[in-house]
């Protein structure tokens, strides 16, 4: 028997990944995956072909990288409409796994991944999380939801993926989340922003610090959240907070992650095809503008997505970044087209009015944006956690930060807005995707 532990296969190198390729290489990759899964989809997803026949385009209409350009979108309601199965690429014996996305009303959305899949799935993540300097040795505790929400097992296999030790918790029991993270020495956790801010909350009232515990990473994603909101949480948990992007359209989790540097997402550009296009026009705009991400999966073959609108607002950064990875980054996602509300004629995002709370000094980011309607006038108010010193302040001091907040919110969109201020944990915590907005308007 050998004495010492033999060097695993799972022993993983990131500059031997994709993410490090010189950039011709990478674009002959993309395009031929673009010409094998355009090819794909067309013979086995009768939706997608008879798209295609309506534009007169076949998988030879794809000769450069460009001309995906010409291909019809795919958006969330063809999944709907041919719900459950009908964009499946692959026959079921091939398919090992679904997930589901819950959307807020109705059926789900449902997608599929062969075997060869999940292992493209295993390592976008392992890469993502090799991104943020994580690696084999580190217990990464897994507080994203196991199940139908791709989030956990997407996690958890490139954890495993990369070598490192993976305590599965899931979402939710936040006491024994602590306790694990203590007795266990987790070095990083994965959850949602938002689940991080109510545990570093969760462990005062028990006494603990989690400045104190050696977890020195946190990879949040599945919501928005903001660079204060990330000041905020590297602060309080004295870690390093990494944004992680992904869909479950599109694969899960391990879409996009910032490197150490935290200046952007790295999109993992072998596997995901990103384009950006103006939302209303559907045209391609150059690098460095803002629009609407559009990605086409390059290795999915259970379910491949052509050229699917994530509906995320973003740009594709054009500069090369100080980390050497030739893979493109997206700026971070602060908002999505379609969580954008009209309020007295202005486009607002909850992503402005959390900015514009947190460059208030003694509010806490948990914040909850209420709309009504009253005689065809619409109301907005924000409701904001102060904390509790805060809270038991002079009435007179109190008005004031209401004030500041208010002033601080108009500054960012332009119009007056109602703060409301209320006690700590008065605002619902979710253990998943925090709910910003609750839209009591109803059409008159
Ligand atoms: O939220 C997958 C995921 C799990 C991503 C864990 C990251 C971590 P869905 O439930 O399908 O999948 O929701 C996808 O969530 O289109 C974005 O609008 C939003 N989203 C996800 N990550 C981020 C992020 C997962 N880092 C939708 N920043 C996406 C902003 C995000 N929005």
């Amino acid at each position: 028997m050998p004495s010492q532990t033999p060097e695993t296969p799972c022993e993983f190198n990131p500059v031997s990944t994709p993410d490090y390729l010189q950039e011709d290489q990478l674009r002959a990759l993309q395009l031929q995956r673009l010409r094998t899964i355009i090819a794909h989809a067309y013979e086995n997803v009768e939706h997608f072909r008879n798209r295609c026949k309506e534009n007169n385009l076949t998988p030879d209409s794809l000769k450069t990288a460009r001309d995906l350009a010409k291909f019809p979108f795919t958006v969330k309601t063809d999944l709907r409409d041919t719900y459950p199965f009908g964009l499946f690429a692959t026959s079921m014996k091939d398919i090992v796994r679904v997930h589901a996305s819950s959307g807020t009303t109705g059926k789900p959305i449902v997608v599929a991944y062969t075997q060869d899949d999940i292992n493209v799935w295993a390592n976008a993540m392992m890469r993502s999380f090799a991104a943020c300097g994580l690696h084999r040795g580190d217990i990464i505790q897994n507080a994203y939801g196991y199940g139908l929400f791709t989030g956990g097992l997407g996690a958890h296999y490139g954890a495993e993926a990369l070598g490192a030790t993976v305590i599965p918790v899931s979402g939710g029991n936040t006491d024994r989340q602590i306790m694990l993270m203590k007795d266990f020495g987790t070095n990083a956790i994965c959850c949602t922003p938002s689940y991080f801010l109510h545990m570093i909350e969760r462990a005062d009232e028990m006494g603990l610090s989690i400045k104190d515990l050696p977890i020195r990473a946190g990879v949040f994603g599945a919501e928005p959240w903001t660079d204060s909101m990330r000041k905020h949480i590297e602060e309080l948990g004295n870690i390093k907070a990494y944004d992680i992007y992904g869909l479950s359209e599109i694969v899960g989790p391990g879409v996009g992650m910032e490197c150490v540097h935290q200046d952007g997402l790295h999109i993992f550009e072998d596997l995901f095809y990103p384009e950006i296009i103006d939302p209303e026009s559907g045209e391609p705009l150059p690098d460095g503008e803002e629009g609407e991400l559009v990605l086409t999966t390059l290795c999915k073959f259970a379910m491949p997505m052509i050229r699917y609108r994530t509906r995320d607002i973003t740009s594709i950064m054009p500069d090369r970044c100080a980390c050497g990875r030739t893979i493109r980054r997206i700026r971070r996602i602060g908002r999505r087209s379609d969580d954008m509300f009209i309020i007295r004629g202005v486009n607002v995002f909850p992503s402005q009015i959390e900015t514009g709370l947190l460059n208030v000094e003694n509010t806490l980011p948990h914040y909850q944006i209420v709309l009504t309607r009253t005689k065809g006038l619409d109301n907005i108010e924000v409701q904001v956690e102060v904390t509790a010193e805060t809270f038991s302040d002079r009435i007179s001091e109190m008005e004031a930060l209401r004030k500041r907040i208010e002033t601080a919110i108009e500054k960012i969109i332009n119009i007056r807005v109602a703060v409301r201020l209320v006690e700590p944990n008065t605002i619902p915590r979710s253990e998943g995707k925090a709910k910003r907005l609750i839209d009591n308007r109803k059409e008159e």
